[in-house]
């Protein structure tokens, strides 16, 4: 799917959204992958230890923003370039901790929808079908970017 100039300005709208409230939407996102996935918090480092929920956890917050700036700059690449252009240390680490940590195709779903749903919620009324289909091919090129990185490395 080619991206419009639109759904680029789309993107963007809504990681200024974002980030004005970092502490709850990455909570949010966390929690949605908890959700369908509880085994989850056994794989972060900074989790694993902690019987509550993270509320004010400054290594899920930094964490989790990556998560929402990496997608937001792969659309903005993909719109530009055609395709992701990631640099290419940053691709080599995503695809390294990921591979130690056992990630597979079917996590990746379950991050897909957690991060369209945190979003969705974040931006209320703003959210369309356009913006949802910006989002979702953003993370669809960089989730396949960073796997491909997994199969290579060992
Ligand atoms: C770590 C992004 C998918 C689980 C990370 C880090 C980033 C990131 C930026 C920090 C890496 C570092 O330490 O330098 C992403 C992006 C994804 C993605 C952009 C999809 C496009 C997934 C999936 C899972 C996952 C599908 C599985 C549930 C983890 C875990 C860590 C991690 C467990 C390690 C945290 C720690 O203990 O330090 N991810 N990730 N990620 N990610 Fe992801
Ligand atoms: C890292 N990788 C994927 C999803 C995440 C969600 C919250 C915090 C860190 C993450």
């Amino acid at each position: 799917m080619a991206l419009t100039e639109k759904q680029e300005v789309l993107v963007k709208e809504s990681w200024e959204i974002l980030k004005q409230n970092v502490p709850e939407y990455s909570l949010r996102l966390f929690l949605r992958i908890m959700e369908v996935y509880p085994d989850a918090k056994n794989m972060f480092s900074f989790l694993r230890d902690s019987d509550e929920i993270p509320q004010n956890n400054p290594n899920l917050q930094a964490h989790a923003v990556k998560v929402f700036r990496l997608t937001c700059e792969s659309v903005v690449q993909l719109r530009e370039c055609g395709a992701v252009a990631i640099a290419g240390s940053t691709m080599k680490r995503l695809g390294s901790v990921h591979l130690k940590i056992g990630v597979t195709d079917r996590h990746f779903d379950v991050v897909r929808e957690a991060l369209l749903r945190t979003i969705e919620e974040a931006v209320g009324e703003k959210w369309s079908e356009e913006m949802e289909g910006a989002w979702g091919e953003g993370y669809d090129r960089l989730a396949a970017a960073i796997l491909a990185e997994m199969k290579v490395s060992d």
